[in-house]
């Protein structure tokens, strides 16, 4: 569908006003890149884009990310001109305040139609660049667009995920930068003077260029851009922040304040409104809209929309490997033979690492890798880039129909924080395996040991930790985290062998936590433990046992899977009588802490410092991971 130039106009206009209008009734907000992009994006909407606002999440839709969240107006006025989700203009009119879906950046959550969560910038670019690859890697035929700006070029992880993109010449990805030259500080080279098109050029995109206010000038670098099926696009369109703003345009000032009332009715003069109305929206600009919208619907008509596939969690444990009592493994091991034998009744499972595959163990052996020429592998290399790789997952996980997954070193987990928070703020269920899961990494010394890593991913809300103690647990674990849907997990492995516990059977490990041994006797000591340190209190129990005391021994996975039983389970599992603890990870003692009962009581057998290098046999001695340290620190009570 074209539509006149003059009639466009009408459409972009209607955005500006509505943009400005929300920025100034909140008195909170960002007009200046929202107005800017009035123009484009009234083109992208109406002629190019395949979306169905009656019908937001079909099948076949394309993906829109709006990589620079701060520009939501934007998103709310398109979606209010085109209907998406029936977002009304009362709707509108409530930006920013609480309860409303138009948040103060768009969150996936809130409408559909808002394919990922955005504001922290470069993570949507990343995400877009992940929406591209599971369309390639499913064989759909959608386009994934992406609209982002100065501070998304700016950020590292654009680096990343771009090279990435060109590397595996991800087609069906057009990425409009909204080049206006400021940001918030100022015009934009006083911090990158990097030349953007070579840039891109270097990573084997194909760069067009156009005045992004001038609509033949956008049609003709789109049409390059939907012509293009070999290469992911950079549209480069030159534009003025707070454009249609008579004197606020073009200054930093218009970024992220409202433009204030004399600045708005001299904008809403110059621009043909009636600067006493506020929301006041011409037909001819929703009558555009629908027409678009008629012409896609058409188009969807006989497809339907995603449905997240359905995990059969019995199919999947009965897939699950023995593992031979007799023959310590380490869980890194464990779960690479684990995530093999799911991946047969799992065809939805696909990942990789950042360059660490021989270490995290995580390769789909009967599958092949996916490169430029071939996407139909279920492998990725994603090269030295943790972050982009978690934003990816992100991006592919929220494209539907796949369980991406991705794998580093936990100590590396750090770099991939920011997207790993906001998979769990989206309630996306992404995967990530982090082997080297503690100072037994040995050798590597404590650059590579994590102590703090796992309390802080325990912090974050919404977000599954899991540190099975074995290859059993390994494999329990492996299907709990395929059965979430509503947010993501991560699986912490070791370097070093482990024995392997019979008793740590699915049912039990289903539940988060649960009594691994329990010896009857006077004074009990109860030790709540993950991972390696199950081993060390074991042996400790047993010793306890012995000599005729009671003793507990709580395997602890998964601490938040155990948070979500029911009171009486964990009552049982965790009584408040047995107030004597003996707490052990090989972390931060804040990964436990909630399990103190009474903290005179309780014992920490921790990781409280940095780590060293050394023999990890060595180490542990030092640092008083022994069975002998757990049963003195349980004799101390
Ligand atoms: C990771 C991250 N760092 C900082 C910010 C705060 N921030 C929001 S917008 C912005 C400037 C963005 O500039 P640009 O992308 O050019 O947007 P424009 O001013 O053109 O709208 C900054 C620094 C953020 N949202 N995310
Ligand atoms: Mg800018």
């Amino acid at each position: 569908m074209k539509f006149k130039n003059d009639e466009l106009k009408v459409a972009a206009n209607a955005i500006r006003v509505l943009v400005a209008d929300m920025v100034e009734k909140a008195n909170s907000g960002h007009p200046g890149g929202a107005m800017g992009q009035a123009d484009v994006a009234a083109t992208l909407w109406l002629e190019y884009l395949k979306v169905n606002p009656a019908e937001p999440l079909w099948e076949g839709r394309d993906r829109l990310v709006f990589s620079g969240g701060h520009c939501s107006p934007l998103v709310y006025s398109l979606f209010h001109l085109s209907g998406m989700d029936g977002l009304s203009l009362d709707e509108v009119k409530n930006f920013r305040q609480f309860g409303s879906r138009t948040a103060g950046h768009p969150e996936r959550e809130l409408i559909r139609g808002i394919e990922v969560t955005t504001g922290p910038l470069g993570q949507g670019l990343a995400m877009g660049v992940g929406l591209a690859l599971a369309a390639k890697m499913k064989s759909a035929r959608n386009r994934t667009w992406v609209l982002c700006g100065d501070g998304d070029m700016e950020e590292g992880i654009s680096h990343e995920a771009c090279s990435f993109a060109g590397t595996l010449k991800l087609g069906g990805l057009t990425v409009v930068y909204d080049s206006n030259d400021i940001t918030i500080e100022g015009h934009a080279t006083l911090a990158m003077k990097d030349d953007t098109k070579k840039r891109f050029e270097s990573y084997g995109w194909k760069v067009f260029e156009c005045d992004g206010h001038d609509f033949d000038s956008i049609r003709g670098a789109f049409d390059a851009a939907v012509a293009e099926s070999g290469a992911p696009v950079l549209v480069i369109s030159h534009t003025h922040i707070g454009n249609g703003a008579p004197t606020k345009h073009d200054t930093a000032g218009v970024h992220g304040a409202p433009l204030g009332a004399e600045e708005l009715a001299a904008t809403k003069k110059a621009l043909g409104y009636d600067p006493e109305k506020s929301f006041d929206v011409p037909e001819e600009a929703y009558a555009m809209f629908a027409r678009r919208a008629a012409e896609v619907a058409e188009d969807a008509k006989d497809r339907g929309t995603s449905a997240a596939p359905a995990i059969d969690a019995a199919k999947l444990t009965a897939l699950l490997p023995a593992f031979d009592p007799a023959k310590a493994v380490a869980t890194r091991a464990a779960c690479g033979t684990v995530m093999n034998a799911l991946a047969e009744g799992c065809p939805e499972l696909v990942g990789g690492s950042a360059d660490l595959e021989p270490s995290n163990k995580t390769g789909l052996k009967k599958y092949g890798w996916i490169s430029a020429e071939d996407f139909s592998g279920r492998n990725i290399h994603f090269g030295i880039r943790e972050l982009a790789m978690t934003s990816i997952v992100n991006g592919m996980a929220a494209y539907g129909g796949l369980r991406p997954f991705g794998a580093t070193f936990f100590v590396f987990s750090d770099y991939c924080k920011p997207a790993i928070r906001l998979a769990s703020l989206m309630g996306l269920p992404s995967m990530f395996v982090f082997s080297h899961d503690s100072f037994y990494v040995g050798e590597d010394g404590p650059t590579h040991e994590p102590v703090e890593q796992i309390a802080s991913l325990r912090v974050t809300p919404n977000l599954d930790v899991y540190r099975p103690a074995d290859a059993n647990e390994t494999g329990a674990c492996w299907v709990e985290m395929l059965k979430r849907t509503e947010g993501p997990s991560c699986i912490l492995t070791t370097r070093q062998n482990l024995p392997i516990l019979p008793e740590a059977t699915p049912d039990k490990v289903a539940k988060g936590g649960y009594v691994l041994f329990d010896a009857k006797g006077d004074d009990p000591v109860l030790f709540v433990a993950t991972g390696s340190e199950v081993h060390l209190c074991l042996a400790a129990a047993k010793e306890l046992a012995a000599s005729g005391r009671g003793a507990r021994v709580v395997s602890m996975p998964c601490v938040e899977l155990f948070l979500r039983q029911d009171a009486a389970y964990q009552a049982e599992v965790l009584p408040a009588s047995m107030k004597k603890r003996v707490l052990a990870e090989a972390g931060s003692f804040q990964g436990l802490l909630r399990f103190a009962r009474d903290l005179d009581t309780t014992r920490f057998l921790t990781l409280d410092h940095f780590g060293a290098s050394g023999p990890y046999k060595v180490l542990a001695q030092e640092f008083g991971f022994t069975a002998e340290h757990a049963l003195a620190l349980a004799k101390e009570l």
